[in-house]
């Protein structure tokens, strides 16, 4: 049915006649209707992409893309006087992901039925998801975020296990969402959730639950506070609740598809998005000996089917679950932990690369490499510090496991969504082929010098700036000035993603403007981030930043020249309006922290030019792009490798003998900034940059702020700015997930 149809049988009424919100559920009609006819059963192999984070992003539009009929929806829509814009905005944005591992799981299913293959994504359908943040008193706060409708992108399946943990059973069931391919199949998110979930018994706050309360909380949140052991202990529930609906989904579809479970590795494969699912390892093997197949063969028919990729090299996010919340959870799989432990501890006598260490700890990443056919790393410089030193001991057992697979994004949603005015402009001048063919977008690069074009890209950029100072007006009642230059920051707040050190360069430009240094033009730095909620510092990182712009909006003297925005509760759905707004983009980590970064890619897509440290897939870009069209800074991977080898910075020795750092770091807890913060997580903050500084901001700070200097003195060159703009756009193809997908395809799933 079209929308109109389906508007007459739902309303009796004329789409012009209907409210934004009921066009929004006819629409969702529609779309389900169409995607459904695209399902496909074609292929032998299947992969499941199991992930304890999907970040999604709102629906509507980019199945209406990926479908083919987006102009004419929208037409229609005109006609009646409807604006899809609007209708957009009543879908609320399902909250299934942190940031970068989750949308990055969501590009990838993407990507998957972009290029036709069979390949469905698995994962747990949170109720209330990842918090909403709001903020009170400068400081962060977090509340409930419930995103399901009783009429939404779900739909409820016969799917149902049993799922067995110690002592109790609980009734899942399986409720999938449509992935549409751009112009190609329709394959399947798939989201567990239990029977027996209850979200009434979550009280004012977030953590306001009975946390020992499994067959009732199981589903609510996503990764519930881990600063305690009651939620800890949760986060392994999810996580065994969710790899054994998987694994039971995976050998149930094989054998519908004629597997006759010896030759499991021939009908699927399993991607290990980091180590949230590892468990599926020993419970697909457990599963497999239940249905009659010895242990040894068993261990090999998973060791053919499963593939890890590691996302981080943070100590503190390699997960390591003690044998005693395993034994609470499903002490059905511990057996057979032992037995793939015992194997490796007969077989090598270095206790670096055993599963279970001697704090009785399972080390889930040791497991997925020694039990899994692939492991990958997420950008070329991550892979080789994997290689190299992080799990330089497996390397040396398995160098044929290790594989790179640099990140990528969707253009679908990051530039023919979330740009129209640029998709069109590149339409125009370079043809279609790069809405299928991502490296085709190097044909742009011609334009270089093209005053014609020049001015119609920074029109474009233009137009994008002017929208973001309405809806942040509109949303958070926000005003920017949009002849000032946009540098934005948006991620996760992290210590080793140093907003600090954005923050101190802020309050270095906040005394020069008091000085009577004033910029050339206005600047206004945008910053979106979420902090885990039992993360103390970063929480005050926010503090710092949510004070800078009070300050700093109610100094007369400085804020024509100068302002400091943090949006709040940061999503995908700010991500698309941010991104295309953005004249410079913040990539600042510690130089071989950030696995691979996505942002990067996405705002250089979008004609913004980086500054950054070599980290990540910064390298990458900086290799494409040329030392011209980027702005590096900072100490090198090795060279922070050897700082933590030998323990040599000392960030109070920084502090002591820069003036401008001492300064800078002094004002955190400065008279001015005390009157508007809290002492304790200020005082707090302040000491920790001087006298532990574990990320080194203090290290690149002073290359930092020079960088930004000459790159802010450039860009009033706007002739010479564009240029550097459509070079960063022409060479972006290399940064789509289509040929991230294909390369894991080809190297890893070998799917027909
Ligand atoms: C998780 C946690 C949880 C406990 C507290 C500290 C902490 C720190 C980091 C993490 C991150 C887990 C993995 C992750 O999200 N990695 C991100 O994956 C992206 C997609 O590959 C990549 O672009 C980012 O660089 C990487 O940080």
């Amino acid at each position: 049915m079209n929308l109109k149809e389906i508007v007459t049988k739902k309303y009796g009424k004329e789409i012009a006649q209907c409210s934004n919100e009921e066009l929004y559920f006819a629409l969702l009609e529609m779309v389900k209707e169409m995607a459904k006819e695209k399902e496909s059963s074609e292929g032998k192999k299947k992969l499941y992409y199991i992930s304890a984070e999907f970040l999604i992003g709102k629906l509507l539009s980019n199945n209406l893309i990926n479908l083919g009929i987006y102009e004419d929806v929208k037409k229609e829509l005109a006609a009646a006087g409807k604006e899809l814009s609007k209708i957009e905005e009543v879908e609320p944005e399902p909250s299934l992901g942190n940031g970068g591992l989750g949308r990055l799981a969501a590009c990838f299913l993407d990507s998957i039925a972009t290029l036709g293959l069979n390949g469905d994504g698995v994962g747990l359908n949170y109720h209330y998801g990842l918090f909403k943040q709001v903020f009170e008193n400068n400081l962060q706060k977090e509340t409930k975020n419930p995103w399901i409708e009783d009429n939404s992108w779900l739909t409820k399946t016969d799917k149902s296990y049993q799922i067995q943990f110690g002592g109790f059973n609980v009734t899942s069931r399986l409720y999938d969402i449509d992935v549409t391919g751009y112009e190609n199949r329709t394959n399947k998110l798939h989201l567990f959730d239990i029977e027996s979930i209850d979200e009434g018994i979550v009280g004012e706050t977030i953590d306001d639950f009975d946390k020992e309360d499994i067959a009732r909380n199981l589903t609510l949140f996503l990764y519930p506070d881990d600063s305690d052991d009651k939620g800890r202990l949760l986060r392994v529930y999810q996580q065994y609740f969710m790899v054994s609906n998987g694994a039971r989904l995976v050998l149930d579809e094989a054998v519908a598809r004629g597997c006759n479970l010896h030759d499991l590795a021939d009908y699927a494969t399993i991607q290990i998005n980091d180590t949230h699912p590892s468990m599926v390892i020993p419970e697909l093997i457990r599963l497999l000996m239940e249905r009659g197949i010895q242990i040894d063969e068993a261990i090999a028919i998973v060791s053919k089917t499963c593939a890890y990729t590691n996302h981080t090299i943070l100590a503190e996010a390699l997960e390591k679950w003690p044998i005693a919340y395993l034994e609470k959870v499903a002490p059905q799989i511990m057996p057979i932990i032992y037995e793939l432990h015992n194997r490796i501890a007969a077989k090598y006598d270095d206790k670096s690369v055993y599963i279970i260490d001697d704090e009785r700890r399972v080390h889930m990443a040791h497991m997925d490499i020694h039990y899994g056919y692939s492991v990958n790393g997420v950008a070329y410089l991550h892979t080789e510090i994997l290689k190299n030193s992080e799990l330089n001991n497996f390397y040396k057992i398995y160098p044929e496991k290790f594989n790179n697979k640099t990140n990528g994004i969707t253009f679908r949603r990051w530039l023919l969504h979330s740009n129209h005015p640029l998709s069109e402009l590149l339409e125009e001048k370079i043809g279609a082929d790069f809405k299928k063919d991502a490296m085709a977008l190097e044909n742009f690069a011609k334009f270089a010098q093209d005053d014609a074009v020049i001015g119609r890209l920074l029109a474009v950029k233009s137009e994008k700036k002017a929208e973001l100072k309405a809806y942040l007006k509109e949303t958070q009642n926000i005003e920017i000035d949009e002849n000032s230059v946009f540098d934005i920051q948006i991620k996760r707040l992290h210590e080793y993603k140093r907003q600090q050190m954005n923050a101190l360069y802020l309050i270095n430009k906040y005394f020069e403007i008091k000085e009577g240094k004033k910029p050339a033009r206005p600047i206004t730095v945008i910053f979106g981030a979420k902090a885990a909620p039992a993360y103390t510092i970063a929480k005050d990182i926010i503090h710092l930043i949510l004070c800078l712009q009070q300050l700093i909006d109610n100094d007369p003297e400085v804020s024509p020249y100068l302002k400091v925005v943090m949006v709040e509760n940061y999503n995908v759905t700010l991500a698309e309006k941010l991104i295309p707004a953005a004249d410079i983009h913040e990539q600042i980590s510690l130089a071989s922290k950030e696995a691979s970064g996505t942002s990067n890619m996405k705002f250089m897509l979008n004609g913004a030019v980086a500054i950054g440290t070599m980290d990540g897939a910064n390298v990458e870009i900086a290799d494409l792009v040329g030392e011209d069209n980027i702005y590096i800074f900072g100490e090198s991977s090795d060279q922070v490798i050897e700082h933590y080898a030998k323990g040599d910075y000392v960030a109070k020795k920084f502090y002591d003998e820069d003036e401008d750092i001492k300064k800078a770091v002094d004002f955190i807890v400065s008279d001015e900034l005390l009157a508007l913060g809290q002492k304790e997580n200020l005082e707090r903050l302040h000491k920790e940059l001087i006298n532990k500084d574990w990320f080194m901001t203090l290290l690149d700070w002073e290359d930092y702020r020079k960088k930004k200097d000459e790159m802010l003195a450039d860009y009033e060159d706007r002739k010479a700015w564009a240029k550097k703009m459509i070079i960063n756009i022409s060479k972006a193809g290399f940064f789509s997930s289509d040929r991230t997908i294909d390369q894991y395809n080809k190297d890893v799933w070998k799917l027909s």
